[in-house]
């Protein structure tokens, strides 16, 4: 019998294992062995002249399966790391979401618990707070007029001045306090525990959320015509144009402002404030409405 050159098998795990068992078989002239009964055979590396030209096709089309094979599990381990990072992105951006949307809802219940003991919801600046509602005697104003919306709503929930005591407790706002501009004042003037630092409750990305009490703000032209500032965790300041603000909260379709006498906003992940749009997280029902397109800046 010829020694035929093309290589046996070590098992019949996988059909093309079982097509060369088959080959090598028949090019070896052994009717036994064409029953494929050959896996733990070792053939010898002699060549074979009538399936010579057939052995380089075959080992060749065996080491091309093998490498086809190869690119399609790395293919399909590609997809696979890819599906799972989105999934996990998505899943910690959701809890992110979930996180700052909790955290409103318990500013929220401050706030109501606020004005059952007030008859009113805390300003929108420490100007107010120290000069009408608190009557403190000495006016007190945000040294750097940046995130005062929220630091002031802070302020009034963790007075001891107010009626009710403290609205928020401490491991609220040691969880989600953050002072992103690093502003304090000098004076502690409502009865707050270590409260010189004017701080902000932030969202889940970091970012300080928005404050705003929109009774005042209806009322009150001074402030409407002033932009409030604001900061993002990473210390980039923003315009909110309060104006911008009472129209893109009244739903489109109904003409109903969403949010009445005050309203809670989040910049989102992107930490851009798109006054309750887009991926901002708020505390009035969202708005599922892109922001008017800005007119075009004259030059
Ligand atoms: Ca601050
Ligand atoms: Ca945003």
């Amino acid at each position: 019998m010829t020694a035929c050159s093309i290589e046996p098998v070590a098992t019949r795990r996988h059909p093309r294992d079982m097509r060369q068992a088959k080959r090598y078989a028949e090019c070896n002239g052994d009717p036994e062995l064409t029953n494929n009964r050959c896996e733990d055979w070792i053939a010898p590396r002699t060549s074979c002249p009538a399936c010579a030209g057939m052995t380089f096709r075959n080992r060749m089309a065996s080491r091309a399966f093998t490498l086809i094979e190869l690119m399609v599990v790395i293919g399909i381990l590609s997809i696979l790391v890819g599906v799972l990072a989105i999934a996990v992105f998505d899943v910690f951006g959701k809890s992110k979401e979930a996180e700052t949307d909790l955290t409103i809802k318990t500013l929220d219940s401050g706030l109501k618990r606020f004005n059952d003991h007030m008859k009113f919801f805390p300003p929108g600046n420490l100007y107010k707070l120290t000069s009408g509602y608190m009557a403190t005697g000495t006016v007190i104003m945000d040294p750097n007029s940046t995130n005062t919306g929220i630091e002031t709503l802070v302020m009034a929930l963790r007075s001891q001045s107010i009626e009710g005591g403290r609205k928020i407790d401490n491991e609220f706002l040691q969880t989600y306090q953050s002072n992103v501009d690093n502003d304090a004042i000098q004076e502690n003037f409502a009865n707050v525990e270590g409260a010189l630092k004017l701080f902000e409750i932030r969202d889940g990305w970091g970012h300080p959320l928005i404050y705003v009490n929109l009774d005042e703000a209806r009322n009150d032209p001074l402030m409407l015509a002033t932009p409030m500032a604001v900061t993002n965790a990473e210390g980039a300041i923003q315009q909110i144009d309060l104006n911008k603000l009472l129209e893109y909260i009244v739903d489109p379709e109904t003409k109903i402002s969403a949010a009445r006498s005050w309203c809670i906003w989040s910049l989102g992940e992107d930490g851009i404030n798109q006054y309750g749009r887009g991926d901002d997280v708020t505390s009035w029902p969202k708005i599922d409405a892109d922001l008017p397109e800005e007119p075009a800046e004259e030059e």
